[in-house]
């Protein structure tokens, strides 16, 4: 049984808010230190300590050198410690306003947050950013410690103003609890009991108020168990392994599969070895049902099919760590519990500003933006609102392309359409209609700089496929952006969105088994690589027109690189915009050292050999 003594603690607030030396202390007063670690604290606090010839509690957190050298603390780090009645984990999240993002981090898996102000500077912008992430972030219980006492001789008005102005300044964030304590980390006076300096003060002090501390348990009692991984010893035995993230479980209960609403029995439950008749949330169990349904990772059995949502739209808060902007438009992979899918940012709704604590436009994601957005997965995934349940209600994006984590989610609520569109099931498929045409479906994916020669490439090409009687179709940039794509220009995010239109539209032209050629600079490895995937690797063909800039420059057909190079035309790829060269595309031709005629008859002894 997980053990319900735990509280796991996060501290935050300003550099100078002594965190550090509160958790050491409250390390140090609980007993919670080594013999070793107090002899290194002795002898660094000799050293480094700021503390005179006391010792310096900061020393005994992690962070180490770095944090040492540079003065801040730059990860977030846990420490453990117990008392007789309660075990204690504390995370200390960064007080440096870089690394919002590790507070969000943290935030996230702690029951309660220490929340810490300087009795002398009082509350500062840093402090309400604090507090705006942690309400947005769900933490409903605050315990605001104004540290530093002893620095205004324990005055109780500097901890009155402190108290009303915090009260003031958080009205409107959802916090359902908060306390304040008055008190000295350093001198330890209302740390672990009550002070004789502060008699004014009749509240509990710190330790105290940890002990009394009662938890927000998930009191409903339907269970969801999302698979971790099943788990086939014998081909008696079939189990499913992962933990209990709601409600209390038993064998014999009936359960939900959330993917095909198909129910099945608990037939047994493993906790490490031992059988047992029940499991509660936050057990890691294995478990084995009375009939075998189809079933793997990522899957979600339950006892209430109506406390998760099946669907493939979302709004969602998205804390973005990305060094690179995140556009409408661009997909990622989700991870989402156990489960993965591709998913797009299908609309950017707003920006959190946190100086003015009020959402704004937003027309990209920028490195430590809190946004809204709404997601759309490709295949179906369940999930509940993170305010219901923190492990179905939260994820993280990653970029396909690096494996970077770009933004960690949390789940608003789920849009309906995503639950009330379905796909229609037709009579003909792509097979059909290329039986009829004589020839299989193709997308040929011209990608290249401006006056490279793609549309001259694609003219001629299709001339060629015309006559040899395949029926084709040109996506050329220019003319799709005269009508459908009118409203778009030449920002990064503008051309995410030119060519995931145009993948779509190629998709639908490829299901109709047509031979589609496109030619459009699509800038963006990642775009093109969404596009394959949407079109299908079996049918995208990527072409890379790789004429060197100078030589289109010379070209300069349409006269647009003149312009771009006297500041007429911003964002100009090549110039002033990106151009991402392909790695490793299926056709590569530069047209300054190859006739037209011999790149059409190289495409076509390449890619129509099948007529
Ligand atoms: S893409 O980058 O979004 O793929 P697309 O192929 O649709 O671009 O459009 C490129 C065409 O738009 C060019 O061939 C050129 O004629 C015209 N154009 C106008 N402004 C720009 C610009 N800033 N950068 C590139 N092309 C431009």
């Amino acid at each position: 049984m997980i053990d319900k003594n735990i509280l796991r603690i996060m501290t935050c607030g300003s550099v100078d808010d002594g965190k550090s030396t509160l958790i050491g202390r409250l390390l140090f007063e609980t007993e919670s230190i080594y013999e070793d670690q107090m002899s290194a604290l002795v002898e660094d606090s000799k050293k480094y300590g700021t503390q005179g010839d006391k010792l310096d509690y900061a020393l005994l957190l992690d962070g180490l050198s770095a944090e040492r050298e540079q003065g801040i603390t730059i990860d977030v780090s846990y420490r453990y410690f117990a008392t007789e009645t309660r075990k204690f984990i504390i995370a200390d999240s960064p007080g440096h306003e870089e690394y919002t993002r590790n507070m969000a981090t943290a935030a996230s898996q702690a029951d309660l947050a220490i929340l810490l102000v300087n009795a002398k500077d009082g509350i500062q912008p840093q402090t309400i950013r604090h507090a705006a992430i942690l309400s947005m972030v769900g933490i409903k219980d605050i315990i605001m410690v104004v540290n530093k006492m002893d620095q205004v001789s324990y005055k109780q008005s500097f901890f009155e103003n402190i108290k009303n102005d915090f009260k003031e300044k958080t009205t409107n964030m959802n916090f359902e609890s908060v306390q304040s304590v008055p008190l000295s980390a350093l001198e330890s006076e209302n740390l672990v009991h009550s002070s004789d300096k502060m008699q004014w003060f009749n509240g509990p002090d710190l330790l105290s108020s940890l002990h009394k501390f009662q938890k927000r348990e998930n009191l409903n009692p339907a269970v969801l168990f999302p698979i971790q991984s099943v788990f086939r010893p014998s081909s008696e035995f079939r189990g499913y392994a992962g933990r209990l993230r709601a409600g209390t479980a038993f064998v014999g209960q009936n359960l939900i599969s959330a993917q095909s609403g198909e129910g099945v029995k608990i037939a047994k439950i493993l906790n490490g070895f031992k059988n047992e008749n029940s499991a509660s949330n936050g057990d890691s169990i294995v478990i084995s049902l009375d009939r075998e349904i189809d079933l793997s990772r990522g899957d979600v059995l339950l006892s209430n099919l109506n406390d998760v949502h099946t669907s493939h739209h979302f709004e969602s808060r998205l804390f973005w760590f990305g060094k690179e902007d995140g556009h409408r438009g661009r997909s990622y992979l989700i991870k989402l519990g156990h489960q993965e899918a591709t998913c797009t940012l299908v609309s950017l709704k707003s920006n959190f500003n946190l100086e003015k604590l009020s959402e704004e436009k937003c027309k990209k994601i920028q490195t430590n933006d809190i946004v809204k957005v709404d997601i759309s997965t490709i295949k179906p995934l369940v999930f509940t609102p993170y305010s219901e349940n923190k492990f179905l209600g939260s994820f993280i994006l990653i970029d396909k392309m690096t494996h970077e984590t770009v933004a960690a989610g949390m789940i608003q609520h789920n849009l309906r359409r995503g639950e009330n569109v379905q796909p229609q099931h037709l009579a003909l498929n792509r097979k059909n209609r290329e039986q009829l045409n004589g020839h299989k479906a193709k997308v040929l994916w011209m990608t290249g700089l401006s006056g490279s020669g793609k549309s001259t490439i694609a003219n001629a090409l299709e001339l060629k496929l015309h006559q040899l009687g395949y029926r084709t179709f040109i996506l050329d940039g220019d003319n799709i952006r005269l009508g459908l794509n009118k409203d778009l220009g030449f920002t990064d995010a503008d051309r995410v969105e030119n060519i995931r239109r145009v993948s779509e539209v190629a998709k639908l032209m490829s299901e109709a088994g047509l031979v589609v050629i496109t030619s459009f600079i699509s800038p963006f490895a990642k775009d093109r690589e969404m596009a394959k995937e949407l079109i299908g690797e079996d049918l995208f063909n990527e072409i890379y027109i790789s004429t060197p800039i100078e030589v289109c420059e010379k070209r300069d057909v349409k006269g647009l690189y003149k312009k771009a190079r006297n500041g007429q035309i911003p964002n100009f790829s090549g110039i002033s915009s990106l151009y991402e060269e392909p790695i490793n595309p299926l056709i590569k031709v530069d047209t300054s050292n190859q006739s037209l005629n011999d790149t059409v008859e190289t495409i076509i002894s390449k890619l129509f050999q099948d007529k």
